[in-house]
């Protein structure tokens, strides 16, 4: 059974597939849309997330075991049971269909219809009008496939019923009022037992069915433009429209100067986002250029560039070192697992990495280890105490500011950097080694 872990932003359709497959297949999916787990738009441009997850997009998914694997159908699949995913060949070809026909068809006129009425995207009434049509087809089809069927495919809910309700999600809340739908009444029987089904209902709550077609709302788009500047800065992803749909919207650039930009669904999330504020933002400049340190240390050779780069440059005034050591060596088991809880720990302070650097190591072996490092932030005071964000791990470690000084200090530093030395006051073997930067 598949255990692991969701990453996403909050309200994501797309992850909704995966969180419902999960609900009926038993698998145990931990669910990161919110700091200090994850914030979209920053933890998925980390490099540890670029490693596991190179595209840096949402919904992504990360086994308890290790394994990776983006693109929400992907990991709806896996997250999925055997009648979930077609219990026969032919069933599983058909769930693909119905899978592959909500991605190619559903989403991009729906998207065109509803991110206008969210303000979300400029309002191009040729672009909503075609769109409408296009809506009216895909009801139509379904509308003629449901008439002799409860579900899309056999007789239970398969990985197709959850693909298309959830792509047509925006457009039941949104667009879809009971006159529009009403010549397509299987179709709204059929999405409604959907939504009905516990296992919906543990994701998506109450969906509430739009009684009045919304139309733009140029507030909510002129609100989100300003917002949207402050952004951190993205690649575009690409949109979900039809070319000629991306012709329009250029003739009507051209006509109205100046041009308001449209978003997609992502940067909408991203501007909602609150504007983290810096906890260093007080502490006067310092000349220690923590990047430029950083480069050294992982371009160049580490005793003979990179240490002593560092104390030539190092900022005693401007920052601190310190000596923190895993309060519970008794209970770290496998060696894969305390190397799991580091790495962890470093990904949880993520928005540290511009003001901090640490080497940390794992000493010894299975059932015999212990967990050690040195760390340099910015200021004099432990930075965990900063943001609540940061106060997940460190408290399970013992913290001891070292005097710059001494030379226990310029030892630890040494070692720790180098992952080599006596390490005195260890009395374990180096077993593996980890880097914040
Ligand atoms: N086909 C992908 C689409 C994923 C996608 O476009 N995710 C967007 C959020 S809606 C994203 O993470 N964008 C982040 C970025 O482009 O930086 C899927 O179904 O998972």
């Amino acid at each position: 059974m598949a255990a692991g872990t969701l990453y996403t932003y909050p309200e994501n359709w797309r992850a909704f597939k995966a969180q419902i497959a999960a609900q009926y297949s038993g698998a145990r999916l931990k669910v990161a849309s919110n700091a200090p787990a994850f914030t979209f738009g920053q933890t998925n441009r980390t490099p540890a997330f670029l490693n596991n997850f190179p595209l840096g997009k949402v919904p992504a998914y990360q086994g308890d075991d290790g394994f990776c694997l983006f693109e929400s159908n992907a990991i709806a699949h896996y997250l999925s049971n055997d009648a979930l995913r077609g219990a026969s060949p032919q069933a599983a070809a058909q769930v693909l269909q119905w899978v592959s026909f909500a991605d190619a068809e559903i989403i991009p006129p729906a998207s065109a219809w509803v991110f206008p009425t969210l303000g979300i995207m400029q309002f191009n009434k040729q672009a909503t009008e075609q769109a409408k049509e296009e809506v009216k087809k895909v009801l139509s089809l379904l509308n003629q496939h449901l008439n002799t069927r409860t579900f899309l495919v056999g007789e239970r809910i398969t990985l197709a019923d959850i693909s298309v309700a959830c792509s047509m999600l925006w457009l039941y809340k949104q667009v879809l009022e009971p006159s529009f739908v009403q010549p397509y009444s299987n179709v709204t029987r059929w999405f409604v037992t959907c939504i009905n089904q516990p296992q919906f209902k543990a994701v998506l709550g109450e969906v509430k069915l739009c009684e009045k077609m919304a139309q733009f709302d140029a507030k909510k788009f002129s609100d989100l433009q300003p917002k949207r500047e402050t952004a951190p800065k993205k690649e575009k992803a690409p949109k979900e429209s039809k070319p000629q749909e991306k012709k329009e919207k250029k003739k009507e650039e051209k006509k109205a100067a100046p041009a308001v930009e449209e978003m997609d669904e992502c940067e909408a999330a991203l501007a909602s986002e609150p504007k983290a504020k810096d906890p260093f933002a007080l502490l006067p400049k310092s000349a220690f250029v923590m990047d430029e340190f950083k480069r050294k240390y992982s371009n160049e050779d580490t005793l003979s560039v990179a240490v002593p780069y560092f104390w030539e440059n190092f900022d005693r005034e401007g920052y601190s070192i310190w000596y923190g050591e895993y309060k519970f060596p008794e209970e770290l088991a496998m060696t894969f697992m305390s190397c799991n809880l580091i790495t962890g720990m470093f990904q949880r302070l993520d928005k540290l990495r511009k003001n901090g650097f640490a080497s940390v190591i794992l000493f010894g072996g299975n059932n015999d280890s212990t967990i050690s490092g040195i760390w340099i932030f910015r200021g004099q005071d432990l930075a965990f105490t900063l943001s609540e964000d940061w106060q997940i791990d460190y408290e399970s470690y013992d913290w001891r500011k070292l005097d710059v000084d001494s030379q226990e200090c310029k030892t630890m530093v040494k070692e720790y950097f180098a992952w080599e030395g006596e390490f005195k006051h260890v009395g374990k073997p180096f077993n593996q080694g980890k880097v914040f930067k």
